[in-house]
């Protein structure tokens, strides 16, 4: 009897080893499928929903009746941009028909450029709802914070592995904000604000997108004026005075009127935490 039990026992080990190995061989298959989704088809899943989801939720606060197809013309457009080139490959105009293809409005004495100093001026643009900030309108709120970019001979989009801002000229990203920042710029009409980094040697540097970018694509037939905010913290010297500060003047159009103030950011910071009665009572 025992002679008979013994070989059944073996043979029933074997099994149970063979189905353990079936497991661990399926769960390794598993997370094996699952980094290669991560890293081919995955992020641009998570991309178009991320630029599907902001795109909606933005256009819900204005509620227009057809967001969903704005947002699909929306992705259309940015994808035809970038995917299947070389991600270094990337001029403005690849992203023309992104910026024509979205509606437009206009913000008159209400535009806020800024540069250096993205933090304090979204918390007041947030919490006050005085100013308009690229990233307030629908392009600049879809994308900020993204990182994205193709490859040569593939129709997928990619949110890793991309070149950073500094590694080449026209990379998807660095074209896309040149681009929007452009016809943000052009757009502009009336009294325009920017907010200048007052802790800096030159809060006004001629290579950022604000003055390499912006700058040059103010119309002076629709602006009136640019008004300096330096924004400035307690322990430096912030001064209008500052020589970037001349050499942002003299590359205006004579025909807009320039002003400048030094402004604390913790004045900054208490219109944001007690918002003034009237928009533009904080300076
Ligand atoms: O290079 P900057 O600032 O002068 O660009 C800021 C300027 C603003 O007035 C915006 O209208 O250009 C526009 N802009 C954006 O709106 C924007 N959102 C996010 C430019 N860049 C923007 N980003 C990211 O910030 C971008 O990916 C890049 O890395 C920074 C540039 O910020 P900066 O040097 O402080």
């Amino acid at each position: 009897m025992s002679s008979e039990t013994e070989p059944v026992a073996r043979r029933r080990r074997c099994t149970c080893k063979v189905i353990v190995a079936v497991i661990v061989a399926l769960v390794l298959l598993s997370i094996l499928a699952a980094i290669l989704a991560i890293g081919l088809g995955g992020p641009g899943n998570d991309l178009r929903r991320v630029v599907m989801s902001r795109c909606t939720t933005f256009l819900e606060r204005e509620d227009p009746p057809n967001r969903r197809k704005i947002c699909q013309t929306l992705w259309d457009a940015f994808t035809g941009a970038f995917v299947g080139r070389d991600q270094c490959e990337v001029p403005l105009e690849a992203y023309d028909q992104l910026v024509h293809s979205v509606p437009q409005k206009d913000h008159c004495h209400r535009t806020l450029f800024w540069s250096k100093t993205k933090h304090v001026v979204h918390q007041f643009t947030q919490g006050t709802k005085c100013l308009v900030t690229l990233e307030d309108t629908l392009l600049g709120f879809v994308m900020d914070g993204l990182t994205w970019c193709g490859r040569n001979g593939s129709r997928k989009t990619f949110t890793t592995g991309c070149p950073r801002w500094t590694q080449c000229p026209l990379n998807p990203v660095r074209s896309f904000w040149g681009r929007v920042s452009a016809a943000f710029a052009a757009s502009a009409c009336g009294n325009a604000t920017v907010m200048l980094n007052g802790s800096l040697a030159t809060p006004f540097d001629p290579n950022s997108t604000f003055g390499s970018i912006e700058v040059k694509n103010f119309n002076s037939s629709r602006m009136t004026g640019l008004a300096v905010v330096l924004v400035a913290s307690e322990s430096d010297s912030a001064t209008c005075e500052n020589s970037s500060l001349q050499n942002l003047q003299k590359a205006l159009d004579p025909a807009l009127k320039y002003s400048c103030k030094v402004v604390q950011q913790s004045q900054i910071q208490g219109c944001i935490a007690d918002p003034p009665l009237a928009c533009g009572k904080c300076w």
